[in-house]
């Protein structure tokens, strides 16, 4: 099946590269093109080329999926070189998203054309790479320094209209693209120009003071970041080359650096996150599910989640049915879903006009029965078992009968939730991370009696709000939840041991996580943990050394920055410091439980930590609660503020080597055996020195 179609129209030769979804530069697609080009440009009765792409979009990239393997030939930057060298006029004809590899290639073409709605950009950052087929040169001398540097360290695409204004390309077109692709070049092959290469691109910005600040200003802020990508810097070089060597001298310096990128863990950390963000919402069973339609979500339940939830409903184009108990919480809800879409409107992000549709699409309710017509409701209502229970007996006496009922429960028991339920096979948990109109995880929580159906319509549902779907199956706090109760039971054990709270918060900040565990409480509500654990305390095993901090300070009202006091103390603008206080609290605990302080570093606190995580996540794996490692990496990055560069827990696992954390775990079980019981499936894939990454 060939990935590059030819036709001739009056001269002109049209070559459509056709390699869905996404039109990826894969090696069949590179050898093809550039076959067809060259013989294009051998051709006596052909004046004019143009390259575009099939379906949805012109190229998005190169194939990602062939980094990590050796490459074949030919190479993307030597298609974007023999192209460039073409003695005819090539014009690239863009529409979709011309990203990466994509723009390598329109940048090579002698023009390049665009259509209104076109997006073109070099995400590579986002993969830990640079643009590596010339990108780094060519756009340079096309659009500048500072907007090439723009467009590569931000990773974020432009519209055609920028694009244009910056010099990336030539032309937008309003009307229709390939007739206006066609006439534009018709227009130069009729005045038989010399063909325009981008090599051969100079803008005065290029060199002098402009561009040296620009250059030393973005040195200089990625100086300043503490977890800078190797690629940041390498970009850098790479545009300064372009401003002070030749074009070749240059192409072989960014070959260099894009091979260091390549080969770094970042890189092939954000790799493997690309993948396992897409691969999440994929897990067997759902091959034979039908999606139904959903256009009306009926949300109970307007509190801070509810409302947020209703929010992401609008944003997405759904009708929003949203119920409080009475018109004053009701008023409450959407006042605060109104001043949500204002503070969009007033920082440029959402039109006054759209904002007025949303709110048209938002019927508020007093009387649950309004969530007849709904295809999903949603209910966000106080966590508490006997209320949501009451709840869904009676939405299924109203719902219509094919609505889907989802809880947004964040741990309650989904099977016992449903269990009374007459159709349980339409109920399942739909767990929002808040704040729920921007945070893209979702926890698709799969009841024992939940049916495929209900499962594919709701992951459908989670895609079309944007969110990140990661099924999970039923147990204490899914997947996230339960991995955070071990990595803060670790935590809670070093302070027994010694470790202030201060110290691990700021060991896992220097790890790379957004907050330590200690910060992350206070700015959630000691509350709402310590009403869990006193629910759970009864089955607490006694063999389990507790620390208690958490505990005598929810005694003392110090809830967090909610109350001003938590494990922090904090000032009135919001600004945290340590309290001496807790301190004492905690050689007061570590004497009543008989532990001796020591010292803690960080690598041990960081290592312990991970630790805790994996080894609670490859339980959560063997149990069946979660599909694969890859979707532990997706809930950690997108829930819980795992640095993205490194992948996520279990793909660090990997980098570390299962042998070695083991064998940490086994160190550490010598205090406490009961907690650090290695998972088996941990054990045995240590053993046989296989991955996690051998289960995705
Ligand atoms: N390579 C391989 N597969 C890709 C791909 C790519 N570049 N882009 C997307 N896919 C797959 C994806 O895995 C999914 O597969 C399907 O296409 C739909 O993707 C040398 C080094 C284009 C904005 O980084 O940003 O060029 O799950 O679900 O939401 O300088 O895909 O169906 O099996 O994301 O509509 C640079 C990455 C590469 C762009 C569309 N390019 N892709 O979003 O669909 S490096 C990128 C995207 C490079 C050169 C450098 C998005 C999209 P499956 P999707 P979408």
């Amino acid at each position: 099946m060939n990935t590059v179609n030819s036709s001739v129209r009056d001269g002109i030769e049209i070559i459509a590269i056709s390699n869905p979804p996404v039109n990826a530069l894969s090696h069949q697609v590179r050898s093809e093109l550039v076959a067809s080009v060259e013989r294009a440009a051998s051709n006596p009765d052909v004046a004019g080329i143009i390259i575009l792409g099939e379906g949805r979009t012109f190229p998005a990239g190169a194939d990602i999926r062939e980094f990590g393997r050796p490459p074949k030939a030919p190479w993307l930057p030597e298609v974007c070189n023999r192209i460039e060298a073409v003695q005819k006029p090539i014009l690239a004809a863009i529409h979709g998203t011309a990203l990466g590899g994509g723009l390598e290639i329109a940048a090579a073409c002698h023009f390049r054309i665009a259509d209104s709605n076109a997006q073109v950009g070099f995400p590579e950052i986002n993969l830990g790479l640079l643009p590596g087929a010339g990108g780094t040169q060519r756009a340079t001398r096309l659009c500048g320094v500072q907007p090439a540097l723009d467009l590569m360290l931000s990773g974020k695409p432009i519209n055609s209209s920028k694009a244009a204004e910056i010099g990336l390309i030539d032309e937008v077109a309003w009307r229709d693209l390939l007739p206006e692709a066609e006439s534009f070049l018709r227009s130069r092959v009729s005045r038989s120009e010399p063909v325009r290469r981008s090599r051969d691109a100079w803008k005065d910005s290029l060199s002098g003071v402009e561009a040296e600040s620009a250059l030393l200003n973005c040195r200089k802020s990625i100086a300043g970041k503490p977890h800078a990508l190797p690629a940041q810097i390498r970009i850098v070089e790479c545009v300064e080359a372009a401003t002070k060597v030749n074009f070749f001298d240059g192409l072989a310096k960014e070959r260099r650096l894009f091979s260091e990128c390549l080969a770094s863990p970042q890189s092939s950390a954000l790799r493997h996150v690309f993948f396992a963000e897409r691969k999440a919402a994929k897990f067997p069973g759902m091959e034979s599910a039908s999606v139904r339609t959903v256009r009306e979500i009926g949300v109970i339940g307007g509190g801070t989640m509810g409302s947020a939830i209703a929010v992401a409903c609008l944003q997405s184009g759904f009708r929003v049915v949203l119920v409080e108990r009475d018109a004053e919480q009701l008023g409450r809800a959407t006042r605060r879903i109104d001043a949500v879409l204002e503070a969009a409107v007033a920082k440029g992000f959402l039109p006054e006009r759209k904002k007025s549709e949303m709110l048209a699409s938002l019927e508020p309710a007093t009387d649950f029965r309004s969530v007849i017509d709904s295809d999903i409701v949603v209910e966000a209502v106080f966590e508490d078992f006997s209320v949501k229970h009451r709840l869904f007996a009676a939405l299924e006496a109203v719902a219509k009968p094919d609505a889907i009922l989802a809880s947004n429960t964040s741990y309650l028991d989904i099977n016992e939730l449903g269990g009374s339920l007459d159709h349980p096979e339409r109920f399942l948990g739909l767990h929002f991370f808040a704040p729920a109109n921007r945070m893209r995880l979702l926890e698709v929580v799969v009841g024992d009696r939940t049916n495929p159906d209900t499962v594919a319509t709701s992951l459908a549902f989670a895609k079309k709000l944007g969110k990140i779907p990661v099924r999970s199956g039923v147990c204490e706090g899914f997947i996230g939840n339960r991995i955070l109760t071990a990595y803060r039971e670790a935590c809670d054990l070093m302070l027994l041991d010694g470790a202030t709270p201060f110290q691990i918060d700021g060991a896992m900040r220097g790890f790379g996580m957004k907050m330590g565990p200690y910060e992350t409480m206070d700015l959630s509500g000691l509350d709402i943990s310590w009403s869990r654990r006193k629910r759970l305390k009864l089955a607490r095993d006694s063999r389990l050394r507790y620390c208690g901090l958490a505990d005598k300070l929810c005694e003392r009202g110090r809830f967090g920055r909610k109350t001003g006091m938590g494990f922090y103390v904090y000032g009135e603008n919001g600004e945290s410091r340590p309290d001496e206080d807790v301190t004492s609290l905690l050689e007061e605990i570590r004497v009543e439980t008989g532990c001796s302080g020591r010292s803690f570093g960080n690598e041990e606190i960081r290592n312990r930590a991970i630790a805790a995580k994996v080894n609670e996540a490859a339980k959560i794996i063997d149990e069946g609660i979660a599909s694969r490692p890859s979707d532990v990496d997706v809930v950690e990055i997108h829930g819980y503020g795992f640095p993205r560069w490194l992948g996520g827990p279990m793909k660090c696992a990997d980098e570390m080597g299962l042998g070695l954390l083991l064998a940490n775990i086994g160190e550490y079980a010598k205090t406490d055996a009961l907690f650090w019981e290695p998972s088996t499936l941990l054990s045995k894939l240590a053993i046989d020195g296989s991955s996690f990454d051998d289960l995705n």
